[in-house]
């Protein structure tokens, strides 16, 4: 599905204002620090467009903000995702696969949008998402107990959450939205009860811990691509707190039980392998969080690259 595959759009985008933790906006500095960047061109070959600036959009957050239908900083997160999905849209209507390293889980509604639209423009197909989290992040702003609009994306995504108003999201429209059908999720274990509800009424696949350790991630990764269907261009978004404390400690909201890194690394791998990748977002590491010492934020900034890493491809032998 892409015109250029050697070539990697990178969006790097420091916002915090999908939830209430600050550091989250840390991040991309934090990977590019640590040489993810660096590994990706000298190491897998990409070229890299779009790396000069982490973006932080200061100037995109009003200095007032009320909450709107119960969602906190509404107006922030609806004017710097819509300049998200800008970004990543010119990246994909070149053809180039499109890295986004956040930040907190909000940005995916402007990176899903950008891919969604460009895709649609390029190739008149629609995308697929694997969605790989401890959340199901598919509250509307009805059913959500926080607020944090981190936790709604998917709705807004899928339009189960709609808004008219242009500065509430009302600038997603249908070309940046995705099917129910095309989305899966890999590693759930914290869903909201409204969350579950949504996910039941809607038939969405979901792969929570359950079925992982029921059928192991190699049955679990056959089962989610066999649902999208071969030949059906794939974002995947993955959020770092998917990842087992264990091994990603230092995220805003950690959840125990979860993923061993190398679950995580091959998801990614097996996802690169089908050939269909189009977009990888990396989001929810927190260097800021650092439980016990800051040896947690230096092995969750060492986990993010290497889940990076494998989708991209470094496994490949
Ligand atoms: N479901 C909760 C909410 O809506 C928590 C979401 N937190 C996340 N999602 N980190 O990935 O606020
Ligand atoms: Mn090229
Ligand atoms: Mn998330
Ligand atoms: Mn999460």
């Amino acid at each position: 599905f892409l015109a250029h595959p050697e070539d990697l759009g990178i969006v790097a985008v420091g916002f915090s204002g999908g939830q209430g933790k600050p550091g989250v906006d840390a991040a991309p500095t934090a990977l590019i620090e640590s040489g993810l960047l660096d590994q990706l061109r000298d190491e897998l070959g990409y070229n890299l467009h779009g790396h000069d600036a982490v973006h932080n959009y200061t100037d995109l957050v009003p200095a007032q903000d009320p909450p709107h239908r119960g969602m906190k900083n509404p107006r922030a997160v609806s004017a710097v995702t819509r300049k998200i999905a800008d970004q990543v849209y010119a990246q994909a209507r070149e053809g180039r696969l499109v890295l986004t390293l956040g930040g907190d889980h909000s940005v995916a509604i402007g990176t899903i949008a950008g891919s969604a639209k460009a895709i649609r423009e390029r190739l008149g197909r629609e995308i697929a998402v694997i969605w790989v989290d401890a959340h199901a992040d598919i509250n509307t702003p009805e059913t959500s107990g926080s607020g944090n609009i981190h936790g709604m994306p998917v709705s807004f995504l899928t339009g189960l959450a709609r808004e008219e108003k242009e500065e509430f999201f009302g600038w997603l429209k249908d070309e940046h939205r995705i099917s129910v059908k095309k989305l899966v999720y890999i590693g759930l274990r914290d869903v909201d009860a409204g969350e579950k509800r949504i996910l039941r009424e809607n038939g969405i696949k979901a792969f929570s811990m359950f079925d992982i350790d029921k059928h192991g991630i190699g049955r679990v990764m056959e089962m989610a691509l066999a649902h999208i269907g071969s030949d059906t261009p794939i974002h995947l978004s993955f959020d770092v707190d998917a990842l087992d404390p264990m091994w990603a400690p230092s995220t805003g909201t950690p959840v125990r039980g979860g993923l061993t890194l190398r679950e995580g690394d091959y998801i990614c791998e097996v996802v690169h392998q089908t050939g269909s990748l189009i977009a990888v977002d990396l989001v929810e590491v927190n260097p800021r969080l650092a439980p016990e010492n800051d040896i947690g934020a230096h092995e969750t900034v060492r986990a993010g690259c290497s889940l990076v890493r494998c989708a991209l491809g470094e496994s490949l032998l």
